[in-house]
């Protein structure tokens, strides 16, 4: 951290105070964080609080995405993935397909398939069981973490089941954690303009509580630099802290920058490299009880993530293979990285590198071939 008299000259003395004491920061102290002009200061004092949890160990993962379609009936702005089903560049995948995708992989060494897609207006639970059964049977002790709140919402409007036996039934099927997705900023104002089709933020918490409580882990995101408020980031992030205070649910935190390319939304340029690394430390700040804080390589692109390690962040995610829904929004990123790059990057600035699985578990430790 800066000497305290740096945090004395910006007015942030109590907050660092508030921050060595592990007490718990307000709205408004995020906001004053938010609006200091001292960015390094700022990220030295997430990075404190990073180097306590997690010391110098930065987490990797080698996993698969895979987007079974990405036909939806949602239509949010900020989205250059979605498609109307019949639309150019419209697909959805077979259960074979995803079997087909997960066996071109056998030899990686993956740990963990993530697969999410659009609300389909159409394809029924069933299906989606049994794309989960086929994984599980290609590649019996990999991980799988599926569908966001927003997919299992949809579904259990689609099947007039509860959240809950949406729930029950995938989780019989394998899958063992909910990927972040979906979340954008719970805000009824921003909703309202980009995504008023869409789950809303109360909806995409009361899936995760219902979640946590039958045991099964998620993550969560926030997406921004579009039309949303640092007042509407903050009251987002104090949500998931209000919520993890009550099921200690969310393994780990991504905050997603915009993406602007492609997309519907009027004037938005995403944000910038400033606003990214410092919404990032804010986040670490805030978020007390979230154990990681992740540097989306794919969304921030490879070098802000590396830098974003100083910043409060202590994961980059993972080889990935095949991303959509960053890439067909203009992310300049590389489609995939390989472990020693991953770990090229994690050592080259100064830090240990740790391959987990999606809980975060040390991947080694784990019974995963
Ligand atoms: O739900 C959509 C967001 C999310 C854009 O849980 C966009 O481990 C930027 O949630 N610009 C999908 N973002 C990605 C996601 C994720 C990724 C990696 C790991 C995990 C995890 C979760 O991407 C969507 C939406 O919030 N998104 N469009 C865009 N133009």
């Amino acid at each position: 951290m800066l000497p305290i008299s740096v945090y004395r000259h910006l007015g942030l003395e109590d907050v660092v105070h508030k921050v060595m004491d592990r007490r718990r920061l307000s709205l408004e102290d995020g906001l004053r964080l938010f609006q200091c002009p001292d960015l390094v200061a700022v990220g030295a004092l997430a990075h404190e609080v990073r180097r306590r949890l997690h010391g110098l160990s930065t987490y990797y993962v080698i996993n698969q995405h895979i987007n079974y379609s990405n036909i939806c009936v949602n239509g949010c702005l900020f989205c250059a993935f979605r498609r109307r089903k019949g639309e150019p560049g419209a697909f959805e995948l077979t259960v074979s397909d995803v079997a087909a995708k997960v066996r071109e992989r056998l030899s990686d060494g993956v740990t963990e398939v993530h697969i999410v897609g659009g609300c389909h207006p159409e394809l029924r639970l069933e299906t989606v069981e049994a794309m989960v059964r086929a994984v599980r049977r290609v590649r019996p002790m990999v991980h799988i973490k599926a569908f966001t709140a927003v997919e299992i919402a949809h579904f259990a409007r689609l099947e007039g089941l509860s959240i809950r036996d949406v729930l029950v039934r995938l989780k019989a099927a394998g899958v063992e954690m909910l990927p972040g997705g979906g979340a954008e900023v719970f805000s009824p104002r921003v909703r309202a303009l980009l995504c008023p089709q869409k789950l809303s933020g109360e909806g995409w918490l009361q899936v995760m509580r219902e979640a946590h409580r039958l045991g099964i882990k998620s993550n969560a995101t926030m997406l921004f630099g579009h039309k949303e408020t640092l007042e509407e980031r903050l009251e987002h992030l104090d949500a998931l802290r209000r919520l993890q205070d009550e099921t200690q649910g969310f393994v780990c935190f991504i905050p997603l920058p915009f993406q602007p390319k492609h997309t519907e939304v009027p004037g938005a340029l995403g944000p910038t490299g400033v606003d990214e690394l410092k919404t990032i430390a804010v986040s670490r700040l805030m978020l007390d009880n979230i154990p990681h804080i992740k540097a989306y390589w794919v969304m921030l692109g490879v070098k802000q993530a590396q830098v974003a390690l100083y910043f409060g962040a202590d994961d980059l995610d993972g080889t990935v293979i095949e991303e959509k829904i960053g890439h067909m929004a203009g992310a300049e990123s590389e489609a995939c990285l390989t472990r020693q790059t991953l770990e090229h990057l994690i050592q080259q600035a100064g830090f240990e590198p740790v391959e987990r699985n999606c809980f975060f578990e040390h991947a080694a430790a784990s019974a995963v071939p």
